[in-house]
């Protein structure tokens, strides 16, 4: 089907020079000491969760000792320590932890897709690597479209992405665009009338979540209103 052949596809993109040459030499050779004894995934990021969600977390790229080891989303990291166990807590998530691709987690209603598939240093990916990406993001709204009823934008890049994404799809956007911040709402409307809530949320790194600036409470309000 769609979604499985999207995933396959991402998964071996190379579109990238410089992000290629970076997960895969975090993977070969730059692994971190606690991990060294693992294989690293190196590759681009699928999207994870529900096929027929009715959800989708827009997220900002993968971490290099996070998806770029375990090759899920939001998985090994302390992002998505954060970030699953909120979606647990709300009911999307079968468990509130997802360690690694074999751990038996499954989401019910909700997909995790992002804006850049492939670890970049310093988590900044380029204008242009955000461009290049863009398609495969493109290709999952196009998948989730008949179903889709509302999205949380993980940090300004996510909502631009997802903004973007809608425009390029022909998605009625409000004009003068939305601005991000957390607990943002923009109404989408789709080619077919469908109304898609956008809602943006301060993203789910140590930045943010160490500090304070965002706690479980404010994500669990977000994710509520989906
Ligand atoms: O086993 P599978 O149907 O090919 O699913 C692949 C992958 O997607 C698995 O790790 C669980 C996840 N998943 C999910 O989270 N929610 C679903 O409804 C179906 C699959
Ligand atoms: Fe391909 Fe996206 Fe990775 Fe670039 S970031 S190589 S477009 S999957």
């Amino acid at each position: 089907d769609g979604i499985r052949e999207l995933d396959a596809r991402v998964s071996v993109c190379r579109a990238c020079p410089r992000l290629v040459q970076w997960r895969e030499s975090v993977a070969v050779s730059g692994r971190r000491a606690a991990f060294a004894d693992q294989p690293y995934w190196g590759r681009p990021g699928p999207s994870f969760g529900d096929p027929d969600a009715e959800v989708l977390v827009v997220g900002l790229a993968p971490a290099a000792n996070g998806t770029n080891r375990t090759g899920r989303m939001f998985t090994g990291d302390r992002s998505g320590d954060w970030l699953y166990a909120a979606l647990h807590r709300a009911g999307y998530a079968s468990q509130p932890t997802s360690v690694s691709s074999g751990d038996g987690l499954t989401l019910t209603g909700l997909r995790i897709v992002a804006t850049v598939r492939c670890a970049p240093p310093a988590n900044k990916p380029t204008t242009e690597e955000k461009a290049t990406c863009a398609p495969w993001l493109d290709r999952d709204l196009e998948l989730a479209e008949p179903r889709l009823r509302s999205m949380l934008a993980l940090g300004a890049i996510g909502w631009d992405a997802a903004l973007g994404a809608a425009r390029r799809r022909g998605w009625a956007v409000p004009v003068p665009k939305p601005r991000f911040g957390h607990g943002a709402e923009a109404l989408l409307v789709t080619g077919a009338g469908r109304r898609v809530r956008l809602v943006g949320s301060y993203h789910v790194s140590q930045q943010n979540t160490f500090t304070g600036k965002l706690t479980e409470a404010m994500l669990d309000e977000v994710i509520a209103r989906l």
